[in-house]
């Protein structure tokens, strides 16, 4: 009888591990990206720009640590920034995406950068990049190749 009990507390808590994340949206699916494109490279670009709007609707701030693409030499979460005149990307270790706000990733500002381009993607491609997140979710969007600056 006590060894049964033992096995039912075991087969319970087994199932509230199991069943307990369901209930926790992870920061994969809080986030909401909009728009999401990447500029057509002009031929022999070494690197491209990916850009989008995330928007964070909830009251906690969401991280993105990482983004990945198959495709390229490397991938990184750039920011352009503008020193002496000079314009710059710096590469950045995490972007944070502030309750209830938003990051617009645009020219001149946060972007991700797919660096050694392996074969050009033409305008109306889909590209899709996965983004990681600090609670270790992953979001795969999908980047739609469109005509425009690629910086
Ligand atoms: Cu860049």
């Amino acid at each position: 009888m006590k060894n049964s009990v033992t096995v039912s507390a075991v087969l319970l808590s087994l199932v509230l591990v199991i069943f307990s994340p369901l209930s926790l949206a992870d920061y994969a699916d809080d986030i909401i990206v909009e728009n999401p494109w990447v500029g057509a490279p002009p031929p022999d670009a070494f690197a491209l720009g990916a850009f989008a709007v995330l928007k964070n609707p909830t009251d906690h701030t969401i991280v993105l640590q990482q983004a990945k693409a198959t495709g390229f030499d490397s991938v990184q979460l750039h920011k352009s920034i503008n020193k002496n005149n000079m314009h710059r990307m710096i590469r950045i270790q995490e972007l944070r995406i502030p309750a209830k706000s938003q990051v617009v990733l645009k020219h001149g500002s946060y972007h991700i950068m797919l660096m050694g381009v392996h074969h050009e993607p033409k305008p109306g491609d889909s590209l899709p990049i996965t983004l990681v997140f600090s609670d270790h979710s992953q979001k795969i969007v999908e980047f739609k190749v469109s005509k425009g600056r690629h910086h």
